[in-house]
């Protein structure tokens, strides 16, 4: 094997030491997965060739760009859909090769192979990771967004759908009309009730299409609800050289991450899935309190350092930690204003989870950008911030720290860090959440006009007096430079 070539399947015996198993028979495939980015490759991926070493069944994956990536899909495909998961911990790098992923398709462009697949009774699983726009939906109703340009194309055109409920709408259609099974559609996504929040999405697109349809999805397909957990930050050379370093072949799509792995799973699956619990996804009854627990602390905390880095200068999450203030902070909102909301079972120790996670966010070795996590701020801060706001104030609680959060999001918009360094917004409502920030005269005005923006923040939030005061004032603090507002704040909470 020279050093020039790549990873393969021909190649694959000399990697032995490399791939979990050396007992593998290609299997066929059981899951479509709309959403092929690094995250499902370094998590539902994996944990999906765990359950096949251990229990056999063809559960081999099908995985889908939905964005016309057909660089991403020839890449995989080159590589027999082999890449490596490069996991970097405090002890070190592992390079694993994944196998489970055994065809790659780019829409539009392999259409009618993808609805192949969909029409075939041996596809039992359609897996979702396509971040919060991704599913189109309406935040004010909980259905299909019918003002989106890709949802307004689809029901215009459902035989060339582009969109997650337009794909699915019509493959549950062909399914229904010849009387197969319906496959169970598993959202992998970082949304509140995500199983719950898909199925109307779906659910009112198809009745639009035509009733009978959104009543036969709505009585006979299984949208379980999920909480995936893992910090899977974006490929760079560093993690193409480990893996030719590990592996002596080159891999051009390897995927980093982080040691730690969590999937909790709503057993609800019809047709049968892979045997996850033996690779240690935990399959419960009711998924909600891990679901909101990590969308509060986990990922509200990643956005609060991510705003706060943007403007103050920190490249990566483990940079943020570095500084001890703005440890500080996440550690003080985690404890006495985000744990507070949760209700969680007894067994759930949230200070041990908040620990935890000041551990994992410190991992010297991942270098997560804070970029890749501000993006789509418009999406993310309602589940994961406004939602804790949201129980404090009906609680009459005080909610300084997420105060500071939001208002660090409203002056990250203007693109334009501490020092004046400029930086791209990229967020599905960007050109009006900008124009906002840049017309505003002041920090205070652009919380009056934010407010106004109803995707994000709800009625009832957006009239709350204490709300708008608190966004005000944080806001204004910031106006006196990041760190000099997170110091401020500091000193609202106790010490601990
Ligand atoms: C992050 C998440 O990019 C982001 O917004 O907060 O992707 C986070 O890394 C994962 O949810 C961790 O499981």
């Amino acid at each position: 094997m020279t050093q020039n070539s790549s990873l393969s399947l021909a190649g694959l015996p000399a990697l032995s030491g490399r791939v979990l198993s050396a007992e593998w028979r290609a299997p066929a495939i059981g899951i479509v997965h709309l959403g092929i980015g690094n995250f499902h490759r370094a998590h539902e991926a994996l944990y999906t060739e765990e359950a096949m070493l251990a229990r056999g069944g063809d559960w081999g994956i099908c995985g889908v760009t939905l964005q016309g990536d057909v660089g991403k899909r020839d890449a995989l495909m080159a590589q027999d859909g082999l890449y490596s998961v490069v996991e970097r911990g405090p002890a070190g790098v592992s390079v694993t090769v994944v196998r489970s992923l055994v065809e790659v398709l780019a829409m539009p462009f392999d259409r009618v192979r993808l609805f192949e697949l969909l029409a075939d009774a041996r596809v039992k699983v359609v897996s979702v990771t396509v971040t919060e726009k991704g599913y189109c939906r309406d935040t004010k109703t909980g259905d299909a967004d019918f003002d989106h340009a890709g949802v307004i194309h689809d029901l215009a055109h459902p035989d060339n759908a582009t969109t997650v409920p337009g794909i699915l709408s019509a493959a549950l259609k062909a399914r229904r009309d010849v009387g197969t099974p319906p496959f169970t559609v598993l959202s992998c996504d970082n949304l509140s009730h995500n199983g719950a929040a898909l199925q109307r999405v779906v659910r009112s697109f198809a009745a639009r299409l035509d009733a009978t349809l959104g009543a036969w999805i709505a009585e006979h397909v299984a949208f379980p609800s999920t909480m995936v957990d893992r910090i899977v930050p974006a490929t760079t050379d560093a993690d193409r050289e480990s893996a030719r370093a590990a592996l002596g072949v080159t891999d051009d799509v390897p995927v980093p991450c982080e040691p730690f792995r969590q999937w909790v799973i709503e057993d609800r699956f019809p047709q049968g899935r892979p045997a996850w619990e033996v690779a240690g996804a935990q399959l419960v009854d009711d998924v909600t309190p891990f679901e909101i627990a990590k969308l509060r602390m986990l990922n509200a905390t990643h956005s609060t350092l991510a705003y706060l880095s943007m403007l103050a200068g920190f490249e990566a999450i483990s940079d943020a930690v570095g500084h001890a203030p703005l440890r500080a902070l996440i550690h003080a909102m985690m404890t006495h204003e985000i744990a507070p909301t949760l209700d969680v079972p007894a067994s759930f120790d949230l200070l041990a989870y908040r620990d935890a996670l000041l551990e994992r966010y410190a991992n010297p070795a991942l270098k997560h950008r804070c970029a890749q996590i501000a993006m789509d701020g418009s999406q993310k801060i309602p589940p994961r911030i406004l939602s804790s706001i949201s129980a404090r104030l009906d609680a009459g609680q005080s909610f300084d720290g997420l105060a500071l959060a939001v208002a660090a999001w409203l002056r990250f918009l203007r693109g334009r860090a501490d020092d004046g360094t400029s930086y791209p917004i990229s967020d599905p409502m960007a050109q009006r959440l900008t124009e906002l920030a840049a017309n505003a005269p002041s920090p205070e005005a652009l919380v009056t006009s934010i407010l106004g923006v109803r995707e994000v923040f709800p009625e009832a939030l957006a009239n709350a007096p204490v709300f708008v005061e608190s966004l005000k004032v944080a806001s204004k603090a910031l106006d006196a430079g990041t760190l000099i507002a997170v110091d401020e704040y500091l000193r609202i909470f106790p010490q601990t």
